[in-house]
């Protein structure tokens, strides 16, 4: 595109979802991070300084010490829990209920973008690609539980099987659940805008969503306050947080006003 695709918000993008077209929009931590959720990389703070997430997040580290990794969700899900959405989430949900075809696609587990009322409009779709943290699953049964017992000792146990309980997240090394990794390229391959928003584009499959979507000729925009790989490749770059930038964008494009 000519114009200054570093411009705050190129007209081009406000005159294109003036026109009500497909969206999808990708996020990652980044967006929870004016939550106050820790983004996936920033450095664990106090007691899980010494561990590496991407060590962590993996079958092999719950194999190896169940109650390790169940102690580190539970650390998370307490930050989560006192987190709230902020005006990042809440733009979305306002461009949701302009647009025709919205499908949010999530890597984050936080629950931020349900509890925002994401996915939840005629048209609206929230793909929670890598899980969620309110959820476990049974290993033996592998059954989804809507429920994260307060337990005393960890790992808890199945109440039906007495198998190990763990997150409902995606681990390194395993596979995005199907129906979500269909619909996640479904919303790459027929969207005319996507947004990436707030991640750093390395984790597979999620990183290649852009990278589909202008394949298939769709106008997108990251927004992100530092360079990523998509960055040379985005027709849009908004180098702002999220929570600043998208409460902008819903203002110029449908004169919305989200109270801060
Ligand atoms: C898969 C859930 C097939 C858990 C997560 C070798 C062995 C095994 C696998 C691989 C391998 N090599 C490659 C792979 C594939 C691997 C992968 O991609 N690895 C990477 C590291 C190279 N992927 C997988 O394993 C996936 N499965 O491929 O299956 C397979 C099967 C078997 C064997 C091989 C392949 C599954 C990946 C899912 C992992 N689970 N999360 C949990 O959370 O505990 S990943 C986790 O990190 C997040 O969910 C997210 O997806 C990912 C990246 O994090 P981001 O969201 O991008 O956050 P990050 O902190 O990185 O960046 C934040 C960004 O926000 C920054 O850019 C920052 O600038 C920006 N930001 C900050 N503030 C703001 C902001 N932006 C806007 N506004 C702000 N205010």
């Amino acid at each position: 595109m000519g114009a200054n695709k570093h411009a705050v918000i190129p007209g081009a993008l406000i005159n294109l979802l003036r026109e009500d077209p497909i969206t999808a929009v990708l996020t990652g931590a980044g967006i929870s991070a004016e939550s106050g959720v820790p983004t996936f990389r920033e450095a664990q703070t106090g007691l899980w300084a010494q561990f590496d997430p991407q060590e962590l997040a993996t079958p092999q580290a719950f194999q190896k010490d169940p109650k390790l990794v169940w102690e580190w969700y539970q650390w998370r899900r307490e930050l989560v829990n006192q987190a709230a959405p902020n005006l990042g989430h809440h733009a979305l949900v306002a461009m949701e209920a302009q647009l025709q075809d919205f499908r949010l696609i999530t890597q984050n587990i936080d629950n931020l973008h349900y509890r925002a009322g994401s996915g939840q409009m005629p048209g609206g779709q929230l793909v929670e690609l890598h899980g969620n943290i309110y959820r476990t699953k049974c290993v033996e049964e592998n059954l989804v539980m809507n429920f994260w017992p307060e337990m005393e000792e960890m790992p808890p146990q199945c109440p039906r099987c007495g198998g190990l309980l763990r997150p409902d997240v995606v681990w390194f090394g395993e596979s995005v659940p199907e129906c979500a990794q269909n619909a996640a390229l479904e919303a790459a391959r027929t969207c005319q805008v996507l947004f990436s928003i707030g991640t750093s584009t390395v984790v597979e499959p999620a990183a290649s969503l852009p990278f589909i979507a202008q394949q298939n000729k769709a106008f997108v925009v990251e927004v992100n306050p530092e360079p990523t790989p998509l960055t040379p490749y985005a027709d849009a770059v908004l180098p702002q947080p999220a929570g600043k930038i998208l409460p902008e964008l819903v203002r110029l494009v449908w004169g919305i006003e989200l109270n801060g």
